[in-house]
Order: structure tokens, then C-alpha cells, then sequence
């Protein structure tokens, strides 16, 4: 469908929570599971196979692939707290931004990032430093100061794990570049500057940024006709408005997550898309505006992308052995990923990159 970019994550930690995927790249600091790396090492020769680029992301700040609340699990012995069970995601996040300051953490942390950067791919004997086919090497997905009332104290200490962190994976490979998988605004606190001062650093290489109406209730996906108009306005805005900042700070910018339920929030296969589609759409007219006047906005990737991947649990919660899709163990499982039978999302998708290699041509 034209897409020629991925956005996939390097390395799980293995966890006994629900909502989190099995099986892990990593079973304990140090315990890793080879035979899930070699699985890396195929895709990246499959991607090159077929003129794509990916985005490798390191860590997570949720708990869907373990992430740092799984290494301070290890760390301190205690059981993560599953959030989906809780309900208490501030909690949840305040545990996940402790990682940041945690020297064991980091330490553990960086010998991780040594295995994958410096890992010669087994199928095909070439550096992963060598590789261009890694566009590239990134944190975490969405990782944030701390909750939603993150101090002054933990903004900083933030700032500068993403200083450390890019700088020592500059001096491991000084090839690809080096992104964050900050969601922007709405995963720095609101804080713009905080936004700003993360991708001002040396080795920060572009701005990144991910926008999700209905998770931040700004859309309601059973009020639909209600909701959209304010929902697109403010959607609208939080588009713009990051492109605008990435125009002063002179760096590219990319819209690396988005979506919206199938209609009503049904996870049925066979649920309509009809506000999913129209949301694509916007969202692709906002881009390509802004692409055509060759501002900052450097690409996109839609999340996510379930492909042949089906769920017969009636309650569509993933559990171990099923179908990997898009949509992680932390959510129903067809709630925001496009299947390869949705065929009126895919066809908008295709529109898009055809309209932006045509622009690239130029
Ligand atoms: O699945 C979520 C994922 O963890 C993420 N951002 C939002 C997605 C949808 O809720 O990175």
C-alpha cells in the first residue's frame, strides 16, 4: 500500500501481567531469547527486501511489552502493578518514570542497548550500525517525565536521561539517526518547552510526535456525531501546532502514531470504519498541506497495522499463543489496528503515499 516505513519495537521484558506479551526478548537482565533476536535479524533482511526502513524503539514506558516498570520489577522484587487491573495509571506512570532515575535501571538499560546496536545480523553477517535499512534508533515508546503532575525535579531528570541515553548511543554507532518516541505535548507534562528542551539535545536527531482524540477524550466513540466536530478542531491544532515548532527549531518532525475506533468502538472485524476513515483523511490533508510547502513534517505511521492477524476471543482480550496485531495485550485486540480486510482505510492509505512520493519525485 506504499507504505515504506515501519515503526516496531526491538526488545520486550518479560512479564507475568496479562496485558503484557509473551514471549519476551528478555527474561531476567542478561537472559535473552536468541531465537526472538534472529527473528529481528529476518525482518530487517525481509524490509530491505523490499525497499522499506524501520524505526526501532528499545524500551516502553506502558506495560505491554514489559518496559521499565519490568526492569524496576526486577530491580526491587516487587510485582508490577497492572494498570488495566488498578485502574490507577498515575500510580503506574510515577513507577514507570522511576526507571529514569534508578542507576541499576540505566545500567541494565545500556548493556541492552549494546546487544541490539552493536548485534551482527545472523542470517546475513552485516552490522546492525551498518544496516540502512534501521532509519532509527529510538528510546522508547512514549515515554514520559513522570504523571500527570510530574515535577519541575522529574522534567529534569528526564531532560537529561534523554541527553545520557541518545549520547551513549551516538558513541556506539555514529551512523543513524536518533529519536525519542515522545508523543509531543500531550506525553511532556503539557508542557511545550519541556517538548522543545527534549528535542534540542545534540543527539536528538528529529522531533517526534503521536496524537490520540478518543484516548484524551477529546472524541467519544459513542457519541460520535457529538463529539467529532470539537474532537477534529482540537485534533486539528495539536497537528498543526507541532509542525509549527518544528519549523522554528529547524528539525524534521514526524507523526508517528494516530487512530480512531472502528465505528461505535466495536472491535468486530466486521464493524464499519466510516469515522476512522474520515479521521485518516483529515489528518492526511493536514500532512500533505503542510508537506507540499516542504515544512518540517518529514513522514508518518498510522497504529497500527494487524494485517491476517484474527481474534475469536469473545471478549477480544489477548491472551498467550494468539495472534500478534498491532493492537498490544494492553487493549482489546481489533480496537484501533487496520486489518488487511479493511479495505476502505487501506485504499485512503494508499492515496496518501502515492500523493507523497509524487511530491518526493518532484
Ligand atoms: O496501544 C497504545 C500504545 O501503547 C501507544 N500509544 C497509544 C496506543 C493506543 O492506545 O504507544
Amino acid at each position: 500500500m506504499g507504505v515504506n516505513n515501519l515503526r516496531v519495537l526491538a526488545v520486550s521484558e518479560k512479564s507475568d501481567i496479562n496485558s503484557a506479551v509473551k514471549p519476551a526478548t528478555t527474561n531476567g537482565f542478561g537472559n535473552y531469547d536468541e531465537s526472538l533476536l534472529i527473528g529481528l535479524d529476518y525482518l530487517l533482511i525481509e524490509l530491505a527486501k523490499r525497499d522499506m526502513t524501520v524505526v526501532l524503539y528499545l524500551n516502553n514506558f506502558w506495560q505491554w511489552s514489559g518496559g521499565m516498570t519490568q526492569y524496576m520489577s526486577w530491580i526491587d522484587g516487587k510485582p508490577v502493578q497492572d494498570p488495566n487491573v488498578t485502574k490507577d495509571w498515575n500510580g503506574f506512570m510515577a513507577k514507570s518514570a522511576s526507571f529514569y532515575q534508578s542507576e541499576k535501571a540505566q545500567t541494565e538499560f545500556r548493556k541492552t542497548i549494546d546487544k541490539i546496536v552493536s548485534r551482527i545480523n545472523t542470517i546475513n553477517g552485516k552490522a546492525y550500525k551498518e544496516d540502512a535499512t534501521i532509519m532509527s534508533w529510538q528510546l522508547a515508546n512514549e515515554p514520559r517525565p513522570g504523571n500527570d503532575q510530574a515535577t519541575a525535579k522529574e522534567k529534569k531528570i528526564y531532560i537529561n536521561w534523554i541527553k545520557e541515553t541518545t549520547g551513549y548511543i551516538r558513541s556506539l554507532d555514529a551512523k543513524h539517526l536518533i529519536s525519542t518516541g515522545s508523543e509531543g505535548l500531550w506525553g511532556s507534562a503539557r508542557d511545550q518547552q519541556l517538548f522543545v528542551d527534549a528535542h534540542s539535545l545534540p543527539n536528538v536527531n528529529y522531533l517526534t510526535y503521536h496524537m490520540w482524540v478518543r484516548n484524551w477524550s477529546w472524541f467519544d466513540q459513542y457519541k460520535p456525531e457529538e463529539t467529532w466536530n470539537s474532537a477534529w478542531q482540537k485534533g486539528q491544532d495539536y497537528l498543526h501546532s507541532h509542525i509549527d515548532w518544528a519549523n522554528k527549531m529547524n528539525m524534521p518532525i514526524v507523526l508517528e502514531e494516530f487512530g480512531l475506533d472502528r465505528d461505535l468502538g466495536s472491535y468486530d472485524i466486521k464493524a464499519k470504519t466510516q469515522y476512522r476513515d474520515k479521521f485518516y483523511q483529515h489528518v492526511f490533508d493536514v500532512l500533505l498541506s503542510r508537506m507540499q510547502k516542504g515544512e518540517a513534517i518529514a513522514g508518518y505511521n498510522f497504529w497500527a497495522w494487524n494485517g491476517t492477524a484474527r481474534t475469536d476471543r469473545p471478549d477480544y482480550w489477548w491472551q498467550e499463543g494468539d495472534d500478534l496485531m498491532g493492537d498490544p495485550p494492553q487493549e482489546q485486540q481489533g480496537m484501533y489496528g487496520v486489518f488487511d480486510s479493511d479495505k476502505s482505510t487501506i485504499k485512503i492509505i494508499r492515496k496518501f503515499n502515492k500523493s507523497i512520493k509524487k511530491l518526493n519525485e518532484k
